[in-house]
């Protein structure tokens, strides 16, 4: 899954991408964990020796836009297309550095990405429309191509009204076809209010917060708000020293962790756990079957797939492991069509 940080120049995304890298990343990309304490607790039961988290792939590399030539914003949203979650981070902090748009209007800001996406989401869908049209002028359209294309017109009317089309239902056959078009009203999308220093602790007296507040509310966009700065110092810090800077902040939670999660339930993923010598954790859309889990571990799995043993990690947890787990029949012997469970621990049995 990949995450795509946007947002005007000197917004704070590289800032807030450190403070998730830790540093350590390369050309703006850096595959970062999932904290997950349960299965932290799983792994450490299964006295595992490698322990491989669940990672979203977070992307500070989409080009700088010039906001004084509005067509240069082409370019980061064409490649923010390819991504499968948007992070859009809003300057509320001074900045002396800011010369495009130097007063805080995080409201301002929202709206002309928001706007920006509608606009070329439109362009996408009205060229693809010109292009069925030829064909159907040709008489060398399939049923699919029309369903399509009939999709294709309610969506420009959903977009031209200024919808999301987050919540369109859309068949699975056609949304097949539709993927590589990536619409960007489509992409869950999180809001990052980035906060100043001396706000921290009290950003409940924020005016421009809390009209932001009040737009995300509207368009049901998730928000939340941080000091990137902070973030990225409180992380380089040892453990011991975090508490004490936190307190000093007035700020009662690091917030990156807040964050990934809002991201992941954006995403409407579940996780599901392999523990062992080797334990990890993998992601698969919430509705997954035990096939589909076993395809996302190895295709081999998938091809020779005979059956699965599942237990919820709770349970597994509770039972002391899981070889106790099996003695106490919490182990269930489930089929291809199984749906997984959030936190499902899973042994496949397959034969290639
Ligand atoms: N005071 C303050 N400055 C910040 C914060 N986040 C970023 N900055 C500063 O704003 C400038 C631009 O940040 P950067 O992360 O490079 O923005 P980008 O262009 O969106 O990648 C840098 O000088 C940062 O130190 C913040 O939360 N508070
Ligand atoms: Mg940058």
């Amino acid at each position: 899954m990949k995450i795509a940080l946007i947002g005007f120049p000197l917004s704070g995304r590289t800032t807030l991408f450190e403070a998730l890298s830790g540093g350590h990343a390369r050309d703006g990309v850096a595959s970062i964990p999932i904290p997950d304490a349960r299965f932290e607790a799983l792994a450490k039961q299964a006295g595992a020796k490698k322990i491989t988290y669940a990672a979203f792939e977070w992307r500070d590399d989409l080009p700088d836009f010039n906001p004084e030539k509005p067509e240069t914003v082409r370019q980061p949203l064409s490649l923010a297309r390819q991504s499968d979650a948007l992070v859009c981070v809003l300057r509320l902090f001074d900045s002396p550095y800011a010369p495009y748009h130097a007063p805080i209007d995080p409201m301002r800001d929202l709206k002309f990405w928001l706007d920006e996406f509608t606009l070329s989401d439109l362009q996408v869908i009205e060229n693809r429309l010109e292009r069925l049209a030829k064909l159907f002028q040709s008489h060398k359209e399939s049923a699919p191509d029309r369903a399509e294309y009939a999709l294709l017109e309610r969506m420009h009317r959903a977009v031209s009204a200024g919808e999301s089309l987050r919540a369109l239902e859309i068949p699975p056959d056609l949304e097949s076809r539709l993927r590589g078009f990536g619409f960007l009203t489509r992409k869950p999308m999180v809001v990052v209010a980035n906060i100043g220093e001396s706000s921290l602790g009290n950003e409940t007296r924020l005016e421009p917060l809390r009209r932001l507040q009040a737009l995300c509310d509207e368009r049901e966009l998730p928000l939340i708000s941080l000091c990137a700065t902070f973030e990225r110092d409180l992380r380089q810090l040892p453990e011991v020293e975090q508490a004490e800077f936190l307190q000093m902040m007035g700020v009662s939670e690091p917030m990156l962790p807040k964050l990934v999660r809002t991201v992941y339930e954006q995403l409407h993923l579940q996780v599901f756990y392999t523990i062992g010598d080797d334990s990890r954790a993998w992601l698969v859309p919430q509705g997954a079957t035990a096939l589909e889990a076993a395809a996302t571990i190895h295709s081999d799995l998938a091809r020779g797939f005979i059956r699965a043993e599942v237990c919820h990690a709770d349970e597994v947890l509770a039972a002391g492991g899981w070889k106790a787990a099996q003695k106490a029949n919490k182990v269930q012997l489930v089929g291809k069509e199984y749906l997984m469970r959030d936190g499902d621990v899973i042994h496949v049995r397959f034969n290639v």
